[in-house]
């Protein structure tokens, strides 16, 4: 008990990220089951649409805050982060272990502001006016916002950490051009989690005021802008997505390189300034998700071209992943199954960005599913199967144990097929104009909708298919490479379950 709750072992608390991750996902699962349910047919499921506003915002903090970045940058970052540079553990253990605990609070904040008053039905973007009391009068916004404001302070202790870590931490002889890509990806991440969390921090608190103690920040009557919030919001918005993305892009790139038998990626410096530009570039792109405000057509143009630009460092890394790939035998392991996955489903959602980032198309189709469909490209299909991908290659190193080949490579196909069927038809429902967060539509778009519902329904099979295939390594306890030649790694597996002793314990990784 002690031993994890007061954890300053950066594996330990690697590993309590991952528990923590997973829980949250089946709980971004369970949401997203029930937005799919109610728009399976035309008409009503749920029959309360603040509800159904409720769930849909709830769902994608979850996966956000609570799925994707604890494990990309809690999990896999805190496993191998300090064991790339050869540290014996994190800069600030402590910090490590408190940057965790915030999240549990944050967590149960938010499910407080969901199950409370009418919920809080906002959106993720907490847009004034809707946020305001005028449309959520009760706490549910309120304890929304404190729920953001300790997972923020979670991200940026974790942030500060890492950063330091990579900077003070590493083997003397390692320069920074030579540092594994994935400590790079780590490490832009942290800097754009430095940079952006603080703004949106300061948003949401002049929400919470205008809220609470009558101030005026976002309301014109007494000479406000809800515009400024949407500026506020987008300034930490846009780089969010590449904070979602990043550690990704860093563990396909290790992976590749596995696979394919090499020492380095293709590129390996163009990798490092392609991630850096994209990491700046991010910064200066927020209006694209403001075309429809009412901007002016110069700066439209302005963000239309430098979104644009984005596609370049961004197709420099797809192409010297596939340079790397390239004149090897490939074997379909299914780490390589997710990744190679993860490049032509990314790319694709790369695309649709790219097609979204031209002003006067993105005027029609903002707020449509398009929009929706290109955002599970990049995250239920890029970043989801970049997780998938570095959790089967790295598992053994967590475990000590291997999954089966066999069954994950049936539990790929079927992912595969079931997040196409659900979000592909998206592209053409929005391109028919179907509009994004509500809960019915006219029987027109009855027949994607439940072609979309039935995709959702396999993936949802093979979550659950990829529970049991982790269960099934605990039963049988294959040993893993990593932990054949160790007596004590034999009686650590015998005791089971193996989470009550940690790897740590082994004595050959015991630093
Ligand atoms: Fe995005 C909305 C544009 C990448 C996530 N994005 C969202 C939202 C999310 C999200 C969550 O400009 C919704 C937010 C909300 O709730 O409202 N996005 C882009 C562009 C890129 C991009 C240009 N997005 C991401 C990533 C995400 C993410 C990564 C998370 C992981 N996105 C937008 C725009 C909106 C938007 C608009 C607002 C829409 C609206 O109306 O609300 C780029 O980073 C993508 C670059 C990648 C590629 C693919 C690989 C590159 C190759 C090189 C050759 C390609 C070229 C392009 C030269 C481009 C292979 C040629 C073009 C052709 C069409 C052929
Ligand atoms: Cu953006």
């Amino acid at each position: 008990m002690n031993k994890w709750l007061f954890s300053t072992n950066h594996k330990d608390i690697g590993t309590l990220y991952f528990i923590f991750g997973l829980w949250s996902s089946m709980l971004g699962l369970s949401l997203s089951m029930l937005i799919r349910l109610e728009l399976s047919t035309p008409g009503a499921l749920i029959g309360n649409d603040q509800i159904f506003n409720s769930i849909v915002t709830a769902h994608a903090f979850i996966m956000i805050f609570f799925m994707v970045m604890p494990i990309m940058i809690g999990g896999f970052g805190n496993w191998l982060v300090p064991l790339m540079l050869g540290a014996p553990d994190m800069a600030f253990p402590r910090m490590n272990n408190m940057s965790f605990w915030f999240l549990p609070p944050s967590l149960f904040f938010l499910l407080f502001g969901m199950l409370m008053d009418n919920g809080a039905g906002t959106g993720w973007t907490v847009y004034p006016p809707l946020s305001t009391n005028i449309s959520h009068m009760g706490k549910a916004v309120d304890l929304t916002i404190f729920s953001l404001h300790l997972a923020g302070i979670s991200s940026i202790l974790g942030a500060v950490n890492f950063i330091s870590t990579i900077i003070n931490m590493r083997l003397n002889f390692l320069t920074f051009d030579q540092l594994p890509l994935f400590v790079w990806s780590v490490m832009i991440t942290a800097i754009l989690l430095l940079l952006s969390l603080p703004v949106l921090a300061g948003a949401i608190t002049m929400l919470l005021t205008d809220r609470n103690i009558n101030t005026s920040f976002f309301d014109p009557a007494g000479g406000g802008d809800p515009i400024l919030y949407q500026h506020l919001f987008w300034f930490f918005g846009h780089p969010e997505v590449y904070i979602l993305i990043l550690p990704g892009f860093g563990m396909i790139s290790h992976i590749i390189i596995h696979e394919s038998g090499k020492i380095e990626s293709f590129g390996s410096l163009g990798m490092i300034y392609a991630m850096l530009s994209i990491g700046l570039l991010g910064f200066i792109v927020w209006g694209h998700h403001m075309f429809t405000v009412g901007m002016d057509v110069d700066t439209r143009a302005y963000y239309t071209s430098i979104t644009m630009i984005i596609a370049i460092p961004t197709g420099i890394k797809v192409f010297s992943w596939l340079t790397t790939l390239s004149s090897n035998q490939i074997n379909f392991t299914p780490a390589i199954n997710w990744t190679l996955g993860f490049i032509f489903l990314f790319t694709i959602g790369g695309l649709t960005g790219i097609i979204l980032s031209n002003s006067s198309i993105d005027i029609i189709m903002h707020d449509t599913y398009y929009v929706v469909a290109h955002f599970h490209y990049v995250l239920s299909m890029g970043a989801v199967f970049a997780i998938m991908a570095g959790f089967i290659q790295w598992y053994p190193l967590f475990t000590g144990l291997t999954m089966k080949t066999s069954l994950l490579q049936i539990q790929f196909m079927i992912m595969f097929m079931g997040v196409n069927l659900t979000f592909f038809p998206q592209h053409f429902l929005g391109l028919a104009g179907m509009p994004r967060r509500y809960s019915d539509y006219p029987d027109m778009y009855m027949s994607w909708n439940i072609v979309s519902s039935l995709g959702s329904m396999m993936s949802f099979i093979a979550v659950i298919m990829f529970l049991l295939i982790i269960w099934e390594s605990f039963i049988n306890k294959r040993l893993s490479l990593y932990s054949l030649n160790t007596q004590s790694s034999i009686e650590w597996l015998q005791n089971f379950p193996p989470m009550e002793h940690s790897f740590n314990e082994l004595p050959i990784l015991n630093k």
